[in-house]
């Protein structure tokens, strides 16, 4: 058995054999040498290029247009040969057209947003769960995780991935874990306290709300809880912004990166070097493009980020666009670890936005505002303090100012309707027709302001 594969069965046999190991890192896997990754990576590549021209008729098709086929598939240079997938062809294809084992054989569907009212559909196949938790196991266990450990996990549990894939993950390591989800900061304190939690998966938004609240509940997280990483993620945030959890929590932040097209969480992490998150290229293969002329960037430029799946089985997916602004750090990690790493995502090449971790797409909000009747054209998507959102929309007549009681029952009305959409509840505020900004050209829809 090649030594990776040697690695990778060492770990889950540890995983599962021996609950009483503290230490679930598979050494073999995190420091393989490049030439040896990269020879995996292409055995792999090779067969998730032959699974889809087999089985998904997308691909086909797109190989076809290429004048591409599997066996032109010789070195991890071309994969530059095969076709981009974007979010848009995940649409396009569901519910299931990108599926590339039998309904029957799959075993957990999650969702993630989309433009349109259809989510893109995420279907995972039993492999699939398994390695999505590994992935999660071997990242938190890079950090120092151990079975003795207690995860609250404050992510949001349902379709999104956030919650379930690292719920999993823990799981794996051994540890106890509260599957809490965000919110209701009474209760977290009070599981924190009762249970002694020693870790904690959460957005910055939230984290930043929690370490305000236990200041205003007199609580000292150094003294009066058993708190020791954070592990942060599933929107974007700032060093300043770790900084301030640190500070606010009495813990170790870990950025966490991930995105449901992928698995979810567990793509990429930091290690205790907190700088730069490893991404585990033995699972996925990572190009960074310019997202204007799809042209790989030079080593270490900002580009958007491109990943194809390497394991997954129920929904593999080539050269996907990620529209995540980033950079591969060029120099090795001093932790060993031969994975390449990440700088932090500094935005999007699209127009998403990700408010309390949920992904939202201000075409969502149009939409369900264009369908109200009484309210005009012109509106602004306005982010503002710990990720608070306010929808400021005209009216569309003048003369409802008399009328208190009718337009606070149509505020309520859209804001629930917008949660329903979006997932999020947003502030609704209405403005007199024609006093928002006209802009020429492009419009300016969102004001992001932020102190994340
Ligand atoms: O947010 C998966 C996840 C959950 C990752 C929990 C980490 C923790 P999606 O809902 O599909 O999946 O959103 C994916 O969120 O393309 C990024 O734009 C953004 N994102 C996720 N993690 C980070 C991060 C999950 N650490 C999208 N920093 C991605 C910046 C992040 N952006």
């Amino acid at each position: 058995m090649p030594r990776a594969f040697a690695g990778a069965a060492r770990f889950l046999r540890s995983v599962h054999d021996d609950r009483q190991t503290t230490m679930f890192r598979d050494q073999a896997i995190e420091t393989i040498r490049r030439s040896e990754l990269e020879r995996l990576q292409l055995k792999r590549l090779q067969d998730t290029v032959r699974c889809v021209a087999e089985r998904v008729p997308f691909y086909q098709q797109k190989f076809a247009e290429l004048g591409v086929k599997p066996e032109d598939i010789r070195s991890l240079a071309d994969l530059r040969r095969l076709p981009f997938t974007s979010s848009a062809d995940l649409r396009a294809n569901y519910p299931t057209g990108l599926l590339a084992v039998p309904y029957d054989d799959t075993l957990r569907l999650h969702t993630s947003s989309g433009t349109t009212g259809k989510p893109k559909a995420l279907f995972f196949s039993r492999q699939d769960v398994d390695n999505a938790a590994e992935l999660c196991a071997r990242s938190f266990v890079m950090t120092g995780v151990t079975k003795k450990d207690v995860f609250q996990n404050m992510m949001t549990y349902g379709m999104f991935t956030g919650a379930l894939v690292t719920h999993y993950g823990a799981e794996k390591v051994g540890c106890l874990v509260i599957p809490a989800g965000p919110g209701n900061s009474e209760r977290q304190l009070m599981l924190m306290q009762d249970f002694r939690t020693t870790f904690i998966h959460l957005t910055p938004s939230y984290a930043l709300y929690l370490a305000t609240f236990l200041e205003k509940h007199g609580v000292d997280p150094r003294r009066d809880l058993a708190l020791r990483k954070a592990f942060v993620g599933a929107e974007p945030y700032t060093e300043e912004t770790r900084r301030k959890i640190e500070q606010g929590l009495g813990l170790d932040v870990y950025n966490s990166y991930g995105l449901s097209e992928m698995n979810g969480p567990g793509v990429a992490f930091e290690c205790g070097q907190k700088h730069g998150l490893h991404l585990w290229e033995d699972h996925f293969l990572i190009e960074i493009i310019d997202p204007q002329t799809c042209e790989p960037v030079r080593d270490g430029e900002a580009g958007e980020l491109v990943m194809t799946t390497l394991c997954r089985e129920a929904m593999p997916l080539l050269r996907y666009r990620t529209r995540d602004i980033t950079s591969i750090i060029t120099t090795p990690c001093p932790c060993g670890r031969t994975h390449r790493r990440l700088n932090r995502i500094t935005g999007r090449s699209d127009d998403m936005l990700i408010v309390r971790g949920v992904n939202i797409y201000p075409q969502q909000i149009e939409r369900v505002l264009m369908a109200q009747s009484g309210v005009g054209r012109n509106y602004l998507i306005a982010l503002e303090g710990l990720d608070e959102m306010t929808v400021k929309v005209e009216l569309a007549e003048a003369g409802f100012e008399g009328q208190v009681e009718q337009l606070m029952k149509l505020q309520n009305h859209l804001a629930e309707k917008l949660r329903a959409e979006i997932l999020v509840k947003p502030q609704v505020q209405f403005l007199p027709p024609g006093s928002l900004p006209v802009s020429e050209g492009k419009a300016k829809r969102v004001i992001d302001n932020r102190k994340l």
